[in-house]
This record gives C-alpha cells, sequence and structure tokens, in this order.
C-alpha cells in the first residue's frame, strides 16, 4: 500500500477549457501552498478560496485560484489544496516539477480516494462508485453508481448483516442451553426468518445492474434490402462520412461501426451489406453472413426499407431474415416521394409489414430527430426496468451469491434438525456479506481495487 504519510498530488479531471486543477492532499499541504504562493491562506482550520499568484519561475507569475479543504471534512480526510490555473502544456509541466522538488510525490491512481476510505470519509462501496462514475458512459449506469456512493450498498448489507446475526445469536443459544426449556427461536421462525435474509440478497442481485454487463456498450444494427439507404443513414446519424455510399445496388460489403452518442445512452451503430434473399455467388454469402452475424448480436435493429420502392415484395422476405426482438421499422429517402402520395403509401407499407413505419429521410433530415429519440427510449427499457438500481462489481456478486448458497445451506441444516452446522453456514455467510464492506481487508485487496481508479481520484 502507498505511504499515507506523503503529501500527493495529481491534475485532477482535465477539463474541455484551458483550466488545469491540481489537487494537493497530506500532511505538508499547508506547508507546500505557503511556500508555492505569495498570500497566506487565509486560514488553517475554514474551507476557503483564495486569489492569488503562482510563481512558476523567476520571470513568471499566473494568476491561480487556490481553494483549500482543511482536514477531517475533505475529500480525503487530509488537508487538501486545489490550484485552478488557467495555462498550457508546457507551464503546467513546470508547475508540476516545482511541486516534486517541494518534496511532493505523483499520486497513484486512486489513491485520493484510498485515503478517502482509509480515513474513514467514505466506505469501501461508496469508494468503488467513484471509479465507476469515472468511467461510466451512460447515464444508468452514472445514477446506479451515484446509487452506490450515497451509500445504499452499503446500508442494505448493514440490515442483511444484523438480520444474519440475530437468527445466528438466538440459534446458538438454544445450543448453549439445550436441553433445557428455554426456547429462543422456534426452528420456523429461524427458517422464516432465513427465507427472508434468501428473499432479501436475490432482490439485491436482481434489482442490481452488474457492472461488468454495462460496460458492454448496446450495438445498434442498421439492416435492409441493397440500396435502401443503410450506408446514407449511418452516416447522418454518426455526423461523419464513415460508410460509402453509391446508387449502385451492393456497396457495403462488410460490418462497419461508429460511436452513437445518444442522451442518455453511448452505443455502437453498425452498417452491414443489404440483405439478400437468394445470394449469387460466394462473395454475397460472405456479405450476408457477416451482416446476419453482427445483426443478431445487436441490441436494436434499425429496418430500412425505401418508400420510394415500386414494390417491397424483396423487403417483405428480406425481414424475415431478421431475428430481433427489438425493430425499428423506417421508411428511408421518403424525400423522393411526393407529398401527397406520401400518406397513401405509407398506409400500405404498414399494412403490408403489419407494423409501424417511421417515415425518414437522410437528405432533409425528417424522422433523424426521432429515430435517435426511439432508440434511446428503447435502450433504456431494454437495459434497466428499475428506476434507480443498484450497481454491483464482481466482487459484490461473488459475495451475494455466495452468501445465498450459504443461506440455503443453513435453512437445509436447520429443516435436518442440524442445528449446529446451521449456524457454522450462516457465520459462513455473515463472513461473505462483511467482505462487501469489510475493514480489515488485506492491502492487497486494496491494492487491487484502487488501482483500477485513474490518477487524481
Ligand atoms: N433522395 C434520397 N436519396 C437517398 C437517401 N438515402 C439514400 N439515398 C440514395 O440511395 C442510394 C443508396 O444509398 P446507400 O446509403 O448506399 O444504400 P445502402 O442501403 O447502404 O446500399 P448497399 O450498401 O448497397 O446495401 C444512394 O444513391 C443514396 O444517395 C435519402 O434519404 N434521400
Ligand atoms: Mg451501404
Amino acid at each position: 500500500m502507498y505511504n499515507a504519510n506523503d503529501t500527493i498530488f495529481a491534475i485532477s479531471s482535465p477539463t474541455s477549457d484551458k483550466r488545469v486543477i491540481i489537487r494537493i492532499t497530506g500532511p505538508d499541504t499547508i506547508a507546500i501552498c505557503r511556500r508555492l504562493f505569495d498570500s497566506q491562506i487565509v486560514s488553517e482550520t475554514k474551507r476557503t478560496i483564495t486569489n492569488c499568484k503562482i510563481k512558476v519561475d523567476s520571470e513568471l507569475e499566473l494568476a491561480a485560484f487556490l481553494y483549500f479543504f482543511p482536514s477531517p471534512n475533505s475529500y480525503t480526510g487530509d488537508d487538501v489544496a486545489e490550484i485552478h490555473v488557467y495555462t498550457n502544456p508546457s507551464v503546467t509541466e513546470t508547475i508540476l516539477d516545482k511541486l516534486i522538488k517541494l518534496g511532493l510525490r505523483t499520486a497513484e491512481p486512486g489513491e485520493f480516494t484510498s485515503r478517502a476510505y482509509l480515513n474513514g470519509r467514505m466506505d469501501l462501496a461508496q469508494a468503488e462508485a467513484v471509479n465507476e462514475i469515472i468511467v461510466s458512459s451512460n447515464q444508468f449506469q452514472l445514477s446506479a453508481a451515484e446509487n452506490l456512493l450515497s451509500g445504499k450498498l452499503s446500508q442494505t448489507t448493514e440490515e442483511i448483516l444484523s438480520s444474519i446475526m440475530d437468527c445466528m445469536s438466538r440459534l446458538e443459544a438454544g445450543l448453549d442451553f439445550s436441553g433445557e426449556e428455554i426456547e429462543f427461536i422456534s426452528q420456523n421462525e429461524a427458517i422464516e426468518k432465513l427465507n427472508q435474509i434468501k428473499d432479501k440478497l436475490e432482490e439485491l442481485l436482481s434489482g442490481s445492474i452488474r457492472y461488468e454487463t454495462l460496460i458492454e456498450l448496446p450495438s445498434i444494427g442498421i439492416a435492409g434490402a441493397p440500396n435502401a439507404g443503410k450506408s446514407t443513414l449511418t452516416n447522418k446519424l454518426l455526423g461523419s462520412e464513415r460508410s460509402i455510399v453509391s446508387h449502385e445496388r451492393k456497396t457495403t460489403r462488410d460490418v462497419l461501426t461508429g460511436m452513437l452518442q445518444l442522451a442518455h445512452y453511448n452505443c455502437v451503430l453498425f452498417d452491414c451489406a443489404g440483405l439478400i434473399v437468394e445470394p449469387e455467388n460466394i462473395l454475397d454469402e460472405l456479405a450476408q453472413q457477416s451482416a446476419i452475424e453482427a445483426l443478431r448480436n445487436s441490441a436494436i435493429v434499425i429496418f430500412c426499407v425505401d418508400i420510394s420502392k415500386e414494390e417491397w415484395t424483396e423487403d417483405f422476405e428480406i425481414r424475415k431474415l431478421i431475428n430481433s426482438k427489438q425493430i425499428i421499422p423506417i421508411a428511408t429517402k421518403s424525400d423522393m416521394v411526393e407529398q401527397k402520395n406520401l400518406s397513401a403509401l405509407l398506409d400500405k407499407l404498414n399494412n403490408l409489414f403489419g407494423t409501424n413505419f417511421l417515415l425518414v429521410s437522410a437528405n432533409t433530415d425528417k424522422g433523424i430527430r426521432e429515430l435517435l429519440e426511439k432508440i434511446d427510449s428503447i435502450l433504456s427499457s431494454h437495459i434497466s426496468n428499475t428506476e434507480s438500481p443498484l450497481a454491483l462489481v464482481s466482487r459484490h456478486k461473488k459475495a451475494i451469491t455466495d452468501a445465498i448458497t450459504n443461506i440455503s445451506e443453513s435453512i437445509e441444516e436447520l429443516k435436518n434438525g442440524n442445528d449446529e452446522v446451521c449456524t457454522m453456514t450462516l457465520r459462513a455467510a455473515y463472513k461473505e456479506i462483511s467482505q462487501i464492506e469489510q475493514h480489515n481487508l488485506d492491502d492487497q485487496i486494496l491494492n487491487q481495487i484502487f488501482s483500477r481508479f485513474c490518477i487524481g481520484k
């Protein structure tokens, strides 16, 4: 583990503007700030923001803000200072060199948060949540991580632990006084209680998003007949010329991907070869195979039908090749149809396929915003049905799953009258759950947890 007596620094999350935030924490924070700045930190015990100048070298002095957060009410629990300065990378380097000369050490990834944990400023589940927030890439993930941060997981596990403890101690008391007339808990009551604990644990698992499943971005496929306008739509949605477009059929042969940023989600959008009912040659077959494979693994398929076509027999057959639960049917190239014919044609299309098509045109942007909103809303119901799920990291999930197994075993033992074995397995369950928020985790585990962080957190 890192030496907690060092005073450390890191550049905090880089911002899009030219502002650099250098965070310092540790016992020498005040002394270092006094050497760096002309002005004194106003108070050693109050939060302050000071307008001051930082001497970069003998010639250069920069205006800076110094935020000071005194111990123990700071992020890490030690004194924390933040230097906010508008500058460029080379001047930043010079400032950092200066800090090293003054005896500071660069923070290891996660070291700020690990200090917060060690100083009792946050529990372990909360510390892990900080990491989730740093890497989370969609809204649900973020709110789940924020739930962790607000200590919801720790609170739930505390409740479960105390129920297990209650049941276990009453069973153990029964063992100590066996042969006597006193009954501390009846077999039925104990079984009922243990079942309740098991239900709670299972609820925790099912009501939670597993962090690892979220980190994989959902993919959205664009499918349809050759020339339906898939590549044009891909480019439109991605805002770049990712895919080659031409009036020739079968232009796209490979699966091409791009990152699509929606209001709440990031996802992977892909374009692929147009589907054909009867591939004519090996090239067709290969292109078709990779398209079908990619579509099979996608969360949503946008099914494109060119509304300006004379008839849609081909499209009707192609639709059968797509086996996706979530399909958004869209009528492309709507700008090519005369306005007065549009609604009759759309009705015809809707009737043929028995579904409602969204009118879209990549040329005029018609329907594009609606399409993006639709994807976003399907993804939100796809990813989570609960409003504020808890994010579990795999370590939590394992502990909870193992505890469920232990509790199930203790119920069986209890039913067979083996109270002693039952209390032993209960103890094991207690140990598993207490690991979620264990206070004597060894250094290796802590290092493992905090090393996943980025520097400056
Ligand atoms: N007017 C109009 N033309 C479009 C629209 N979308 C696509 N096109 C045209 O339709 C033709 C085919 O477009 P692509 O995007 O290459 O079609 P595709 O589905 O990717 O075709 P393949 O890759 O061959 O399967 C091109 O000439 C495009 O310019 C649209 O919204 N309006
Ligand atoms: Mg194409």
